[in-house]
């Protein structure tokens, strides 16, 4: 009688880690939303892309940069006034994501800056944007182009 008890109950825990470790490895450490650049003009070397950034981990993390094939270098850049006039600069330390939080790029904020574009960006088209975490965790999403107006 006790004995097939435990044996009933280490079935239960079997199931339950089973069942977690299943939810771990779909569960991505971050999602991305309505990841958007707009489209060039010209034949321009640089553009930006903005994004909504949503942690699913535990631990904090930062953001330090990404791979794209649409351009040679992928950085994080912060626009803030100096002066009279809006500069951008990299944010070495990369952008801070705590555990559980969002964080939205966007324009006249923190953006992921494309530099050396490889072709210009139309609208209507999208490219491949990976973004690199501090952890190491790497998570792709689709950059949608967006009219200049809209
Ligand atoms: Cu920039």
């Amino acid at each position: 009688m006790r004995r097939r008890f435990l044996t009933a109950c280490s079935v239960v825990m079997l199931l339950a880690v089973t069942a977690s470790a299943g939810g771990r490895g779909e569960q991505q450490p971050f999602r991305v939303q309505n990841a958007w650049a707009r489209e060039t003009a010209g034949i321009p070397r640089n553009a930006a892309a903005y994004l909504r950034l949503t942690s699913n981990s535990d631990t904090d993390d930062v953001l330090i940069g990404g791979y794209s094939a649409a351009a040679e270098v992928i950085e994080i850049h912060v626009h803030e006034r100096n002066g009279d006039v809006m500069v951008m600069r990299p944010l070495h330390d990369g952008l801070a994501v705590p555990a559980g939080e969002t964080v939205v790029l966007e324009p006249m904020g923190i953006h992921v800056m494309l530099i050396g574009l490889n072709h210009a960006l139309e609208a209507g088209e999208s490219f491949e944007l990976e973004l690199h975490f501090e952890s190491g965790a790497r998570v792709k999403t689709e950059v949608e182009v967006r009219p200049l107006r809209n």
